[in-house]
């Protein structure tokens, strides 16, 4: 063989071993990337297999609703108020109490029969709507008030619990008496709120010239105010009265007299749940009518009392759309041992706050002397029949 033949043998027996080299180093790869593909498909059929078990699940607990998820959480939570005294706010023990928060331990005995099954998630006035659209809350008590935009985009208002209206505290040394003398005031205001909103159509309105010092929540609002940064303080009546019962010297500051705003302020739950928002409605209705009936605590009837209305009210003849709510049909005697009547529930967090009830929009409606008289209390709900 020539040299030149040989060296072409050689060259070509080299390239052939080179060419099945890679052949196998590409069958290597292919084969790696076979069993990468065979893992992913494995991990995604995995993947697919649990999201369709959450999906059924999910389905499973909207189709129950509301009701059954609290159910099967085994509490009830709710938005609330830690800093509102009498309304919402936190002992010294960090715990949270108050008047809108008995609404949520009485929702708590109906569904779960124990006032205690409840997790108050503290909640700032801005922070209501993006809390309640996400639905991570089954229910927002929270001097609140209803408006028509919050209906529509933040969920649906149960009956309103207190009657309220918006209004202004000063220090009793700035002297002034009405609110036509707080013109070109410096307004302290908490924002995120009707208050916020209301004292501005108040401004343009009177063409009062107010100059407004806005905070994020009500600590930061109060301390601006009680620091001199502005002349007045604003916000519902309730409210200012709450504040100011607890200030050091309550005498040093005066709620003037004038109500710029209605205020029906009332518990709220998340959209797209009938049943849930029946089931709230009545329980406000169970707590006001057993005050109608004379029926507190300590006399919650468990046996048939020949009184037709009580009796249907605490299950014990006739009944008022219990099962279709998913209330027991007892549930009233429970909730009102529990937590007491709307005027029990009154006594024990708003009157020791100076909060009159009496001939006040929260009186009840048949504290009237008729029951159709003009100047009766607005306190009535759907009748439980
Ligand atoms: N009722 C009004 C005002 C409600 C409100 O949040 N008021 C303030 C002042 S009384 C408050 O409770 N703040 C508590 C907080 O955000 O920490 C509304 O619904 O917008």
């Amino acid at each position: 063989m020539s040299r030149k033949v040989l060296t072409l043998v050689v060259v070509l027996a080299v390239a052939m071993v080179a060419l099945i080299a890679c052949q196998e180093d590409n069958t290597a790869a292919m084969e790696a990337l076979q069993r990468e593909n065979a893992t992913m498909e494995s991990e995604m059929a995995a993947m697919e297999a649990r999201m369709a078990e959450m999906e059924s699940m999910t389905a499973e607990m909207m189709e129950g609703g509301r009701l059954e998820t609290v159910k099967a959480r085994g509490n009830l939570i709710c938005a609330g108020n830690n800093s509102l005294a009498g309304f919402g706010a936190a002992d010294a023990a960090g715990n949270v109490g108050g008047f809108d928060i008995d609404l949520c331990r009485a929702v708590a005995v109906a569904v779960l029969g124990d006032a205690n099954a409840l997790e108050i998630r503290p909640t700032t006035a801005a922070e209501r709507g993006p809390t309640m659209q996400s639905g991570e809350v089954d229910i927002m008590s929270r001097n609140t008030t209803w408006t028509s935009s919050r209906n529509a985009q933040w969920g649906n208002f149960a009956p309103t619990m207190f009657y309220d209206g918006q209004g202004f505290m000063v220090p009793t040394s700035l002297g002034v008496n009405t609110l036509a003398e707080l013109e070109g005031a410096k307004i302290c205001v908490q924002q995120g709120t009707t208050t916020e909103l209301n004292v501005q159509d108040f401004d343009n309105q009177n063409n009062m010239n107010l100059e407004f010092v806005i905070s994020a929540d009500n600590i930061a609002t109060n301390a601006a105010y009680l620091a001199g940064n502005c002349d007045a303080l604003t916000t519902d009546r309730s409210g200012l009265v709450s504040t100011r019962a607890e200030l050091d010297n309550p005498a040093d500051h005066v709620i003037l007299p004038g109500t710029i705003s209605e205020e029906p302020l009332g518990p709220v739950v998340p959209h797209g749940d009938e049943q849930w928002y029946d089931l709230v409605s009545a329980v406000m209705g169970i707590l006001i009518y057993a005050e109608a009936y004379g029926i507190t605590q300590s006399n919650v009837p468990t046996a048939v009392t020949g009184d037709s209305a009580v009796d249907r009210l605490f299950g014990l003849e006739g009944d008022y759309g219990q099962e279709d709510m998913g209330l027991s049909k007892t549930a009233a005697q429970d909730i009102i041992r529990a937590v007491g009547n709307y005027g029990e529930i009154y006594d024990r967090h708003l009157t020791p706050l100076g909060l009159a009830r009496e001939g006040s929009r929260n009186a009840l409606w048949s504290a009237a002397p008729c029951t159709d008289c003009p100047k009766g209390g607005q306190v009535y709900t759907a009748p439980l029949r």
